[in-house]
């Protein structure tokens, strides 16, 4: 049975905007800015919301689903206003009422910042997580933190990065609700006190800490067409009122002005990296304030209708995005111990029973370790639990291998302690803490159960599974391409809207001459779009009629941005020197962030632009080639983009890319991916097929086998391969740079060992001539229109698997086991 659309009060709606303007703004319609008028109308869906909020929660207190906390230190959402208009099924009702009031939906649009609490693929999931659990009609809890500054903006300033503070919350944000009657007190450093109290227990208790006070605001999650509105919940963090005037007596003033400087400084701002850890004590800090307050509120909540703290598990379930919230595994036992009076077993039944742990990455650099030093003088009775877990599982090692014959205990507890070379590893406090470790996609989780958590897999495989990534189609279809949404739902109806694998159905217009002309010309009137779009920004001129290749994504070396750029010089050298040969125009599309401290990648930017200038301003070149650098690459954008592309570049070193989700929304939308077996390509290219995608490169396995014999030796490919060669002479022979030495370390990263980073780490020559091979292919195939047209149709066909909502539901059909909310 076809579900009713969600009834939307269209008058109510337009009453509403104009009254917010007067009451916010004492003004006229005809007299307020278009940011207010943006408020005022977001302040009026957010009424709208509301209501459907406080059904949700009623309906929820009635019927006391199982619910999941998704604790994550990043949040990447994109605007709100007009993802939950589609959401809400008004956008038309919405548009017409703006309409009626002179006012054009895609200015308002606009006028919202990109909330970008989050710095990539990590965070960016949680969101698209969050979109399909209300959907699905599952109740959650997103907890994470209300950075003032998101992730920086990034300015192009003579070719280089320059990183501009993120004012997102400048004008306020009207989605958000205050909730000061759930604040709670988050506790620091001090020691911990030992007493028997009047029962006779041994209890435990922090003392002389610092404390801040943490305060939820609450932004709505609204989901597809069912009135299910779930709660991202983001603490800021004030200071306690306790500066009292004797406490200069007391010798605490100094106490309170730090207390008071803690509290300013915890939600600041977001670190902008992306799998990198930076180790700063200040994000320690953050992270165990919005655990802290989140697994207070979540045992609170429980016990408001439940007596039995040991049953907790049977109603919640905490989700770990990463390691970075792996401190609730200790702040649970904690609470469960010191507040709840548990034993050590009924508490380590709970947490066990209630923690999960998703695993984001492999790279090195990415796995948090904090010194032990650190660790204990910030968090005191959490270091202590951590210490008691450690023992009592290094027992349990010893215990399972001491005598077994051919087994090194003392190399099984090497790798497997949690405490170790005066280390808290939070990886395998995490997997030693819950009952379930998944990786998120099936390469991923492979290497994770062969090679880098090998040990904890053959001591407790139940714990290992595989989700493998996914993405909302509501934002990365709907709302980002509405002429591809449209047709889709003319073709085969709109239940794709809620079950990808319908798409599956557009594979009969495959070789229909008639839909494929339809489906490219969509394409032609997204990269349109997108070309305004870069005029606009980048005072470039690209021709809709090229081939659309694009790369966004955060700017890392194993990404290999690099190898893309060498390509695109190796092929301004082609065409320089063979002016004659037939070559498709293209349009090479870039976007990303580097870390603000990451030299590397901050000038991988830099020579992306030089070789832009130079290539787009040769008269030789005659627009054959253009390069483009997308400023300030965020999700908004991004739908801008992924509805244009052509061409998919995910061509990340294999092995080293967990997942990636960028190269599902660009399938989704018709492009094609030219990449490497890795991460979720492997699986992207078993639905759509080989024939349907460009692949190229080292297997994850080669490149494993080469790094287990110390690398490769890249000056062989320098000195035997000409093409090679020239391209990295041209890196410092002054044709991107006066400066012949500015490109000096990307020329020496690719052929020299340099901090003990093997020369060219990443096997960019090694994958050079395959690369070129691959990208000549697509030159081929895209000038056989017919050929293409159908390619393109079938990855939009084939990509069901890559729904959010499949990745959700197998969350919990397989570790959360939630109840569905009856509405
Ligand atoms: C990313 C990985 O790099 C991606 O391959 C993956 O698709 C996403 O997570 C989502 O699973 N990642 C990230 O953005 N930040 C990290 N710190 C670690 C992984």
């Amino acid at each position: 049975m076809k579900k009713k659309p969600l009834k939307f009060d269209k008058d109510l709606f337009k009453r509403s905007v104009q009254y917010n303007v007067k009451t916010l703004y004492r003004k006229t319609m005809e007299e307020a800015t278009e940011q207010e008028l943006y408020q005022a109308s977001a302040y009026a869906l957010k009424d709208a919301i509301v209501d459907h909020w406080m059904t949700t929660q009623k309906k929820a207190a009635e019927q006391d689903p199982k619910i999941v906390y998704y604790m994550s230190m990043e949040f990447l959402m994109g605007r709100a206003f007009g993802n939950n208009l589609i959401n809400l099924q008004a956008y038309k009702p919405v548009k017409e009422a703006l309409d009626e009031l002179n006012i054009d939906l895609n200015l308002i649009e606009d006028q919202e910042p990109d909330p970008a609490l989050g710095n990539g693929g990590l965070g960016r999931l949680a969101a698209c997580f969050l979109d399909s659990l209300s959907t699905l009609g599952y109740v959650a809890y997103g907890c994470g933190i209300r950075y003032k500054y998101g992730m920086f903006r990034q300015k192009i300033q003579d070719g280089y990065q320059v990183e501009v503070p993120d004012t997102w919350l400048e004008n306020g944000n009207p989605f958000e609700l205050r909730r000061n009657e759930y604040a709670k007190e988050v506790k620091f450093g001090g020691y911990v006190n030992m007493y028997t109290d009047e029962r006779g227990r041994t209890m435990f208790k922090q003392e002389g800490y610092q404390v801040v006070r943490a305060v939820p605001y609450d932004l709505p999650v609204v989901g597809y067409g069912n009135g299910v509105v779930n709660t991202l919940r983001i603490w800021d963090a004030e200071p306690i009122q306790c500066f009292q005037l004797d406490s200069f007596d007391k010798g605490d003033y100094q106490k309170a002005v730090e207390q008071e400087n803690l509290a300013s400084q915890l939600c600041e701002v977001l670190y902008p990296n992306d799998n990198h850890i930076a180790g700063k004590e200040l994000r320690l800090k953050q992270q165990y304030f919005f655990i802290s307050a989140s697994v207070q509120t979540a045992l609170q909540r429980y016990l408001k209708h439940h007596e039995d703290i040991r049953k907790f598990y049977e109603k919640n379930v905490f989700q770990l995005n990463d390691t970075h919230p792996t401190v609730a595994v200790a702040e649970l036992m904690r609470l469960l111990m010191d507040e709840y009076y548990l034993s050590w077993d009924e508490a380590w039944d709970v947490t066990t029973k209630t923690c999960c742990y998703t695993n984001h990455t492999i790279m090195a650099e990415a796995l948090e370790k904090w010194p032990v030093d650190l660790f204990q003088r910030l968090l005191p009775r959490i270091y202590q639990i951590v210490d008691e877990i450690n023992r009592r599982f290094v027992d349990q090692i010893m215990r399972q291998y001491s005598g077994s014959a051919g087994i090194d205990v003392q190399a099984k507890i090497r790798s497997m302690a949690i405490l170790y070379d005066n280390q808290v590893k939070m990886a395998h406090l995490a997997i030693v803490g819950g009952h379930s470790v998944n990786g998120v996609a099936r390469l991923h989780t492979e290497i994770l159960e062969k090679r880098e958590l090998k040990d904890f897999y053959e001591m407790m495989p139940e714990k290992f599974n595989n989700k493998t990534n996914g993405i909302t189609q509501r934002r990365f279809l709907l709302h980002a391409n509405p002429l591809l949404a449209d047709w889709v739902t003319e073709k085969i109806g709109d239940d794709w809207i809620v079950d990808l694998s319908q798409m599956e159905k557009l594979k009969a217009f495959a070789d229909d001459k008639k839909a494929q002309q339809e489906f490219m010309d969509i394409k032609l009137q997204n990269k349109k779009r997108l070309a305004k779009y870069i005029l606009k920004h980048n005072g470039i001129e690209v021709d809709p009629k090229s081939i659309f290749d694009v790369q966004v994504k955060r700017l890392h070396e194993y990404k290999r941005q690099l190898l893309n750029i060498l390509q695109v010089i190796h092929k301004y050298n082609d065409i320089k020197t063979h002016p004659n040969k037939d070559f498709y125009p293209k349009t090479y599309i870039f976007g990303a962030k580097a870390a603000a401290g990451y030299l590397t990648a901050k000038l991988t930017i830099k020579l992306i632009n030089a070789v832009a200038d130079v290539v787009n301003n040769d008269p030789d070149i005659d627009g054959k080639i253009k390069v483009v650098f997308i400023e300030d690459y965020k999700v908004s954008n991004a739908e801008l983009i992924f509805a244009a592309a052509d061409v998919s570049e995910q061509i990340s070193t294999a092995s080293k890319e967990a997942s990636g989700t960028g190269n599902m929304k660009m399938m989704l939308n018709g492009a094609i991916t030219l990449g490497t077996l890795d991460g979720a390509n492997v699986e992207i290219v078993n639905e759509v097929g080989e024939e349907n995608a460009f692949i190229f490169g080292l297997t994850s396995q080669e490149v494993m086998d080469y790094e287990r014999n110390g690398g490769y030796n890249p000056m062989d490919i320098y000195n035997s391969n000409p093409n090679v060669k020239k391209v990295l002479d041209m890196l410092v022979d002054g044709t991107f740079s006066n400066d012949r030495e500015l490109f000096r370390p990307l020329y020496n990263c690719l052929l020299n060992t340099v901090n003990s980073n093997k020369a060219d780490q990443y096997f960019i020559l090694k994958d050079f001539e395959s690369y070129l091979e691959a990208q000549k292919r697509i030159s081929d195939a895209y000038q056989d229109k017919k050929r293409w047209a159908k390619m393109a149709l079938l990855n939009t066909a084939s990509c069901g698997k890559f729904s959010s909502d499949r990745t959700i539901q197998e969350y919990v059909d397989e570790v959360w086991h939630l109840d569905k909310l009856e509405m």
